[in-house]
């Protein structure tokens, strides 16, 4: 069970607060229904408004393990993983007190939410770390609504436990929905991400024939913007997958396409921080209306998430509202979010699975009606029938832009294998350029990924129109995946003055430079 912290530093358990507000509303709001209430199934029951908008977040070591295989020393918040779900309602004012317990900096970034630059929480771009021992509140006005989520942005902490979800409802109610359930789909390592950082960067240097020159010896990473990096030009004349095969790091091939789909071998795959063994659940009757709220808080893993025999009606990417549409199964890149509505059909148990893109391995969790003993289905489902394609999604609204001077980005993604070393137009932060951008421009920006790997490209403080056919209807998002060898296009009004910090989403190859900054010019 997730705990919070009200105002007055107390610890109280989520089922705790439910039960308190739900005596406290008598007279229940119209959708609400009491005969769910007080049974079983109030952990994933919809929850009614927070009264208290504040939240308080210790971030400590924590000894973690999920797959009841092997002790990780991690980083939560609040002694779980995921963290605390934080859950606003639109129109707001979030207060978010930052305790860092830890003998190292940390610093939490607000994943697809729109705040101030201030507030973004990226060190060295808008923000100070918050230095050990020390406290930082973060406030800022809710402006939206949908699935989003929290996470370290400080080294690798990200990888270790520091993430959670954050969820803002509508004003107007939850709809015609009975249970809301987030699935934070996340890797785990039962080693320390230094360690497989130090052997991506120490495998291809040796392969290079080098010194180990670019490489950062464990223990010593540096917080983003102050990683020892050479700069240089990158070179892509080597096949990366040939390199990354003689250097023996673990990868695995597409079917046919020399695609490479990841660089690290993870010990476990987790829904809700809970590996197979132990599954997360959620029982519901049958027909009733489960939105489940998707988040890929993987740090390298792209996840195909499939409900045995039910289809997943999309109503939401990265946040915000779509026009709903039937697939069987979606592709989800890191940092991307999605709503489903889901139902089943009849008595039973439905395995939802998560399947590593790479094939590695899954995570399952089980949806089950309450007459039914949830039967985790550990077979590796069929990706057969209709997968969600970014061409089905279609904003509710037209999303065109205002008019606005242009400032167009072509930028090509790039890695340099020989050294680990990825790229943003052949540099790789922190020794890139900014991207200089005015308030009122329209920013068009065109990505080339000239590499045989995913990327999902993620920006903060704004959401994009991602061009790909729709037209007016373009959706927006915060996270766009490029696939290998493609090309794609978003635009964005500049509306959000400050410096955001523009990456690719997958850990190891932001550390690795694939980043620039937004900057707005006076
Ligand atoms: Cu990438």
């Amino acid at each position: 069970m997730q705990r919070m912290r009200t105002r007055s530093g107390s610890m109280i358990s989520r089922r705790a607060f439910l039960s308190s507000a739900v005596v406290a509303a008598t007279g229940l709001a119209v959708g609400f229904r009491p005969r769910n209430v007080f049974g079983s199934a109030m952990e994933t029951l919809y929850v009614p408004r927070p009264s208290k908008p504040q939240y308080i977040l210790h971030v400590a070591p924590t000894t973690l393990n999920p797959d009841r295989k092997q002790n990780v020393t991690a980083v939560t918040a609040n002694g779980s993983f995921p963290g605390p779900e934080i859950r606003m309602r639109e129109g707001d004012q979030l207060r978010i007190r930052v305790e860092n317990l830890l003998n190292q900096p940390t610093s939490i970034h607000w994943h697809g939410l729109l705040v101030p630059a201030s507030m973004d929480g990226v060190p060295a771009v808008s923000n100070d770390p918050i230095a050990a021992g020390r406290v930082f509140v973060y406030e800022f006005p809710i402006r939206q609504t949908g699935t989003y989520w929290y996470h370290s942005h400080w080294d690798m902490q990200e990888q270790i436990g520091l993430a959670g979800p954050f969820v803002i409802e509508e004003a107007n109610g939850p709809g015609n929905i009975d249970h809301d359930a987030v699935v934070m789909i996340s890797d785990w390592l039962h080693r320390s991400p230094e360690q497989v950082w130090a052997t991506l960067r120490r495998q291809t240097s040796m392969r290079a024939g080098s010194t180990m020159q670019g490489s950062t010896p464990m223990g010593t990473m540096k917080p983003k913007g102050e990683m020892p990096m050479k700069g240089g030009t990158p070179e892509t004349a080597m096949p990366m997958k040939e390199q990354k095969k003689a250097a023996g790091t673990a990868m695995t091939m597409g079917a046919s396409s020399g695609v490479d789909l990841s660089d690290v071998t993870y010990d476990a795959f987790l829904i809700n921080g809970k590996a197979n063994a132990d599954p997360w659940l959620l029982k519901a009757r049958p027909g009733e209306h489960i939105r489940l709220r998707f988040i890929n808080a993987g740090a390298s893993t792209y996840f195909r998430i499939r409900l045995d025999r039910i289809p997943l009606l999309i109503t939401h990417a990265d946040g915000i509202a779509v026009r709903p549409v039937t697939v069987d199964h979606l592709l989800i890149g890191m940092a991307e979010c999605y709503d489903a509505v889901v139902s089943l059909p009849a008595s039973g148990s439905y395995t939802l699975h998560a399947v590593a893109q790479d094939g590695s391995g899954q995570a399952v969790g089980v949806l089950h009606t309450p007459d039914v003993e949830p039967a985790p289905n550990l077979t590796m489902p069929s990706f057969d029938g209709r997968a969600l394609s970014y061409t089905d999604l279609r904003a509710v609204d037209p999303t065109t832009l205002p008019n606005g001077p242009r400032r167009s980005f072509r930028l090509a993604l790039q890695g340099d294998m020989s050294r680990y070393i990825w790229t943003i137009d052949g540099q790789a932060y922190p020794k890139a350029d900014p991207l200089l951008i005015r308030q009122g421009d329209r920013v068009e920006v065109e990505m080339k990924n000239e590499t045989m790997m995913w990327h999902p490209m993620h920006l903060h403080g704004h959401f994009f129109r991602v061009l790909q056919g729709a037209g007016e209807l373009s959706p927006l998002k915060h996270t766009v995946n490029v696939a290998p060898r493609e090309t794609v296009k978003f635009e964005f009004t500049a509306d959000n003055p400050g410096q955001w910090i523009f990456h690719c989403h997958n850990l190891y190859h932001l550390e690795a430079g694939m980043a620039r900054v937004f900057e707005y010019q006076a």
